[in-house]
């Protein structure tokens, strides 16, 4: 498990500065071809909200440095009672959010779930939502596997 863990930090050191991998593991060139490198979420955040809001969106990019395709079917908060994969779509020039039954991720692919696109509707809080600090969320895969990560509460980049 150690080696796996490795292999997908050398693979991410570009945008994940914090991984405790060793330099040289950078020049780990077969990396890209172990089937099981761990996929990883980064840039996440969650939008800040007004202390009466009960629901907010989270956005994050997440890769998948495997062979085979990450399918994510769901996602979890402790802080909210309701997380939602949703996509949004223009009808009749209105944007509609749309509840996504899963996202696939191909092998070698990032996706991006961003404002105005797919996000994590996080709904139904258990208490009053953060408006600073960092939201636990999970995104739940087909194969029963989870993906434990935490946003910073933000406003999106200008
Ligand atoms: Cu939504």
């Amino acid at each position: 498990m150690r080696l796996i863990v490795l292999a997908a930090a050398a693979l991410l050191a570009a945008c994940a500065p914090d991984q405790d991998a060793p330099p040289a593991a950078t020049s780990a060139a077969p990396a890209a071809s172990s089937a099981a490198a761990a996929p990883a979420v980064t840039g996440a955040w969650v939008r800040q909200v007004p202390p009466a809001a009960r629901m907010t969106a989270g956005y994050l990019q997440i890769t998948n440095p495997g062979s085979e395709p990450l399918v994510i079917v769901g996602a979890e908060s402790p802080l909210f009672n309701a997380v939602e994969v949703h996509g949004t779509e223009m009808v009749d020039g209105m944007a509609r959010m749309r509840l996504q039954d899963s996202v696939t991720v191909a092998p070698g692919d990032t996706v991006s779930f961003e404002p105005g696109g797919l996000h994590l509707m996080l709904m139904q809080a258990v208490e009053t939502i953060p408006s600073e600090g960092e939201i636990p969320l999970a995104l739940l895969l087909a194969d029963g596997s989870r993906i434990d990560f935490t946003a910073p509460v933000g406003q999106p980049a200008q």
